[in-house]
């Protein structure tokens, strides 16, 4: 059995969900800045605009997508112009964590909130780019997940289930794709530098901050590189899972409750 050559694979129209801040910015200017042409997606506008403006229009699509919104993705996904239709690279890391309160006091409206986004949502849009990747026979799907959906913690109840969904999809995702050449890997990130703490405490700065305090997380540019290294892997090679976390942070004990 002869090995095909480690070419390197360059996905030349990659679509981000989650584009505006954070991880999914970072994305967006790691791929356009290879090269590639991205559709930016997400919900605010004007932060979509700046990114289109310093990166150029003809490098980046903005694109105003609310991923939760079936219909919407459907019609926008028929609607990319010509030169960002044939998709070769989706990036699902549009996702919310909603609230840290334990599940007998968390609020319902938070729960549908992470289940419409980090379920719904990437499952939406994967459905809507998939065709078009099957019959161009080139395609890659990266999911964003979670340390979360694989190890417990106090508080993370809802938002830990929606990222052992995205995993448990990535995984039967490939088992669908099978024979059709397109790619699915899960990156499964821990602590990390975004809005994500910000909005996982309401808007709360300094509650926020206080999860950083005097370690060093992971930061979007680090996200962005391991999705840039899996997405360019030769076409024979999937990279499945791919868990990381800052060094700062690891496991601990169970907890037992003694009276
Ligand atoms: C969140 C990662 O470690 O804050 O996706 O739960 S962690």
């Amino acid at each position: 059995m002869s090995q095909p050559a480690r070419d390197v694979f360059r996905p030349s129209v990659v679509f981000v969900t989650g584009a505006s801040a954070g991880f999914g910015a970072a994305i967006v200017r790691r791929f356009a800045s290879g090269g590639a042409r991205v559709v930016a997606a997400a919900r605010r506008e004007e932060r979509l605009e700046q990114l289109a403006a310093e990166l150029g229009k003809d490098r980046v699509h903005p694109l105003v997508l609310d991923v939760s919104d079936g219909a919407a993705v459907a019609r926008a996904v028929e609607g990319l112009p010509a030169d960002f239709a044939a998709v070769d690279l989706l990036v699902n890391n549009a996702g919310v964590a909603v609230g840290m309160d334990t599940a007998q006091r968390a609020k319902a409206d938070d729960w549908a909130k992470m289940i419409d986004v980090n379920c719904k949502g990437l499952a939406f849009v994967t459905q809507a780019l998939l065709p078009g990747m099957v019959a161009r026979g080139r395609g890659h799907v990266v999911n964003l997940g979670s340390v979360a959906g694989t190890y417990p913690y106090p508080g993370g109840n809802v938002y830990g289930a929606t990222k052992a969904f995205v995993h448990q999809l990535s995984l039967n995702l490939r088992s669908d794709l099978h024979g059709t050449g397109v790619r699915v890997t899960c990156i499964e990130p821990g602590m990390a530098t975004s809005e994500f703490s910000e909005v996982r405490f309401g808007g709360d700065k300094a509650k926020a901050d206080a999860v950083y305090k005097g370690m060093t997380p992971l930061s979007p540019e680090d996200i962005a590189a391991t999705i840039e290294w899996v997405a360019t892997q030769p076409p024979h090679m999937n990279v499945n899972v791919l868990e990381l976390m800052p060094v700062a942070q690891s496991f601990a004990a169970f907890q037992v409750d003694r009276k």
